[in-house]
């Protein structure tokens, strides 16, 4: 008499293979990414001293640590800004607590990019810390390196963390440190620390990393802009634009009139303007092609607090790979309120049958007006990561049968 086990042994290569052409699912789940405020640091407009905005400056010894802007032609990882750690005869610390709680069993994964000055020595030691509730929970060095990205380009340094069930700590808030020790009384060496990202595992198995897009926030401006300033028409660095009829786009650095609390990251946000036609922003082909996989698109929207300007006919946030579009959320089927901005996330999972498979990825903001208006879309903050779904979850199970029906006692 056949077993049952080897009847679904029997059957689970078709049906993996019937798991992996089930449909593309789209969906408006958050990506996997906890907010770290001032992440990238581009809230000051400049450089500053033991100041951070959104960020605890911890110095123990005669160091500093502020927020420096090496202004055009320096390597930064993103936008303008780094901080700088400058120790002296103890250590210099950037410390953040999150809104975000430790929970079991995450993981986390903590990154930040480290990068040194070519014109000075780094720091005798760097770490890099994440925290619940004041409790050093994982670390990693971040120097000194054998890395020389210098002058401000930077290499991506990662803390992972998985919490026991039973972690004393759990429920506590979460808690990100950066710190550079040196303790030398007459030091000038000096840690450069960009793009700090925190990411959990909503499947509580795997990790999500970031996929790099160019100037994703639109702190990158030619030229630089100061509050209330706009770049010329069409000009977005780093991303590919286009406009027909009267349309026009750019980088725009939004006072309180516009948006009450500015920008949501950084000061500057993409502006579209649709005039009798489109205003499109394309990304350069990402170094990321499209694989089998989940991934996780999210963009902060916004629309001007203005009586009389409102929101285009449409704005779209496109996922693209190759010729092909892989899914796309229309902004203006949920407004945001006037004023503020509201976060629009697209997820898509890439099968075996998906087109585009192996090709460039590309993400795309467009907005179109039938009228010649002055209707707006404001977009910042463009995150872009892999996501788990069901499918996976569903995959995983399968992969658990396998297991138990091999460690199942065989009855002859
Ligand atoms: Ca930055
Ligand atoms: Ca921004
Ligand atoms: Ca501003």
């Amino acid at each position: 008499m056949q077993q049952p086990h080897s009847r679904l042994l029997r059957s689970l290569p078709a049906l993996v293979a019937l798991m992996q052409l089930l449909p593309v699912q789209a969906g408006r789940a958050a990506c996997p990414t906890l907010p770290v405020l001032n992440s990238s640091f581009e809230t000051s407009f400049g450089s500053t001293t033991n100041v951070v905005p959104s960020w605890t400056v911890n110095l123990f010894g005669s160091g500093s640590a502020g927020v420096f802007n090496p202004g055009a032609n320096a390597a930064v990882r993103n936008g303008r800004n780094v901080v700088y750690l400058s120790p002296k005869a103890g250590t210099s610390e950037i410390f953040q607590e999150l809104t975000s709680t430790l929970l079991a069993p995450g993981p986390y994964e903590l990154t930040a990019f480290i990068g040194r000055r070519t014109t000075l020595a780094f720091p005798a030691s760097c770490t890099i810390e994440l925290l619940a509730g004041g409790v050093v929970k994982a670390s990693a060095s971040c120097g000194p390196p054998a890395f020389d990205p210098g002058p401000f380009d930077s290499r991506k340094f990662t803390v992972d963390f998985t919490a026991a069930a039973n972690d004393v700590d759990l429920g506590e808030p979460l808690q990100v440190a950066i710190r550079a020790g040196d303790p030398s009384p007459t030091a000038t060496s000096q840690a450069i620390v960009d793009d700090v990202w925190l990411t959990n595992s909503p499947d509580g198995v795997t990790l999500y990393h970031e996929i790099y897009v160019p100037n994703r926030n639109f702190e990158l401006a030619t030229p630089l802009l100061g509050n209330g300033s706009t770049t010329a028409n069409g000009v977005v660095d780093d991303w590919v634009t286009s406009r027909s009829g009267t349309s026009s786009l750019g980088i725009h650095n939004p006072t309180t009139t516009t948006f009450p609390t500015e920008a949501p990251e950084g000061q500057n946000v993409l502006y579209l303007r649709p005039q009798a036609g489109l205003s499109e922003v394309r990304s350069p082909p990402l170094v990321t092609p499209l694989m089998q996989g989940d991934y996780c698109l999210s963009v902060n929207v916004g629309q001007e607090n203005a009586a009389t300007d409102g929101f285009p006919d449409t704005c779209t946030i496109e996922l693209r790979a190759g010729a092909s579009l892989l899914t796309s959320v229309d902004c203006a089927s949920s407004v945001p309120a006037k004023g503020t901005f509201s976060l629009f996330t697209l997820t898509y999972t890439a099968t075996a049958l998906s087109p585009g498979l192996g090709q460039p990825i590309e993400l795309r903001v467009r907005a179109t007006q039938a009228a010649s208006a002055l209707e707006t879309a404001w977009p910042d903050d463009v995150r872009f990561l892999p996501e788990p779904s069901a499918r996976t979850a569903l995959l995983l199970g399968v992969v658990l049968l396998i297991g138990i029906a091999r460690l199942a006692p065989r009855v002859s």
